[in-house]
């Protein structure tokens, strides 16, 4: 296609949307997405009570493919819950123990590096290690554990310690966070998770979580771990007692301080879990159509991070797979262990197998699953490509969900269903 169709194309599309948009009443917003402008709080409670949810993914997909494309990054990581143990009682937790209770562990060093060992045979580029808050856990433990971790795979990048574990490192140390980053750095911490940061509200922070950091003193460590150098991710957990506009105002402060820091990587939004935690007898948790609208109003108002992070464990595939047409463009990756949302009742398969994974989010027509290796893309993984043409994402919305264009009969189906388990990944390394 040539330039000038191509953008015909591009502005017929946005025509298209552009009366749709119109029809819902959101026609203004519509026109300062494609002129590139910040919403303002108020474009966000009207995003957040819109109806028209097909309309505001519309939006969100727009900017998704005038980022990405036909990307979405996938990872082949693996998580590491080094222990329960947690002295901040958050609400809406589940998986905090304290010691002796049934249920309570905390890996030494050596055992973190053993569940690595265990799969050095699998293309596993990154950890996501996190776990409780416990007073009695010495500094050295952290780095000794980074220490095990490198050593047991030494290409691995590590992304470890949220901004509530910072804090308590910190404390234990008893220096400033400076010079324990730059210590952590040493023994092997490569970027940060993005967990802790709940919802800044001070309302939501005394009802919810009241032992732990507030949201100003989450805020402020990441800009310091963006200082150091390090970059991190940012979440927010909705689906409970929050309202709209204690969201906005979250969405908000993590937009003010990219605009500072430009550290942040990916945002995630967490999809409350009700079982086995206290805040499950206020709300049941969000709906599918609450995820893809929290996804989509992320993509809008959050215009200086540049990825959306579906994360599947917590959305199911099938949610995580339709959430790539309502702007999220990442979908976490293999994960192989995880604990925090089993414990509050997640029903997600504990790992999804590579050969699992990739035809799944193929099967919606996404070409090109790329890695992301500790928050740095070096990898992009073009598996099955040629079986499937562009449909989704080149066409514009809505999705065309999203058939693969090969192989059309059963027979041939199941014969590629079982070729995608057989054949390993063919990776292209850049690094
Ligand atoms: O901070 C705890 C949340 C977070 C529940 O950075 C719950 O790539 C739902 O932050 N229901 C930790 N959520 C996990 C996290 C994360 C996950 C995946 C990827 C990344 C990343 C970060 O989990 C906690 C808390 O907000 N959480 N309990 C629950 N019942």
């Amino acid at each position: 296609m040539s330039a000038v169709q191509t953008l015909e194309r591009n502005s017929e599309l946005e025509a298209g949307i552009l009366a749709r948009a119109k029809a819902a009443g959101l026609e203004a917003i519509a026109e300062k997405v494609f002129a590139e402008e910040r919403l303002s709080i108020e474009d966000g409670r009207a995003l957040y009570a819109t109806p028209h949810l097909h309309v505001l993914g519309e939006l969100a997909n727009w900017v998704r493919e005038k980022h990405h494309g036909d990307r979405t990054y996938f990872n082949v990581n693996q998580h590491i819950n080094y222990t329960n143990y947690c002295n901040k009682f958050c609400k809406f937790c589940s998986f905090d123990r304290l010691p002796g209770q049934e249920g309570g562990y905390q890996f030494s060093p050596e055992e973190a590096a053993t569940k690595i060992r265990e799969h050095l045979e699998d293309p596993v580029t990154e950890v996501h290690m996190v776990g409780g808050v416990w007073p009695k856990i010495p500094y050295q433990y952290y780095l000794d554990l980074l220490r095990a971790v490198k050593a047991a795979k030494p290409s691995i990048h590590i992304k470890a310690f949220t901004m509530v574990e910072l804090d308590q490192i910190q404390k234990v140390a008893g220096k400033p966070m400076s010079e324990v980053l730059a210590d952590l750095v040493e023994a092997g911490l490569g970027s940060c998770p993005g967990g802790g940061a709940e919802v800044f509200a001070a309302r939501i922070h005394e009802e919810g979580y009241k032992l732990k950091i507030n949201g100003d003193e989450w805020l402020d460590i990441a800009r310091q771990v963006h200082n150091a150098g390090l970059r991190s991710n940012c979440t927010m957990l909705h689906g409970h007692v929050e309202t709209v506009d204690e969201k906005l105002d979250h969405l908000n402060k993590l937009r003010l301080l990219q605009d500072e820091t430009g550290g942040f990587q990916t945002y995630i939004p967490l999809s409350f879990h009700p079982e086995n935690n206290e805040w499950g007898e206020l709300s049941p948790g969000p709906t599918a159509l609450d995820e893809l609208r929290e996804i989509a109003v992320a993509r809008l108002m959050l215009d200086n991070i540049d990825h959306i992070k579906s994360y599947w464990i917590l959305m199911e595939l099938a949610i995580a797979q339709t959430s790539l047409s309502f702007g999220a463009d990442d979908v976490d990756g293999t994960v192989v262990e995880e604990r925090i949302y089993h414990d509050a009742g997640a029903t997600t398969p504990q790992e999804t197998a590579r050969a699992d994974t990739a035809p799944n989010f193929l099967s919606i027509g996404v070409l090109r699953v790329s890695e992301l290796r500790g928050l740095r893309w070096v990898c992009t993984l073009r598996t099955l490509s040629r079986s499937f043409r562009t449909s989704r994402l080149s066409r514009g919305y809505p999705p065309r969900i999203c058939r693969p264009s090969w192989p059309t009969s059963r027979p041939l189906r199941s014969a590629w269903a079982r070729s995608c388990r057989a054949r390993p990944w063919r990776w292209r390394t850049n690094s």
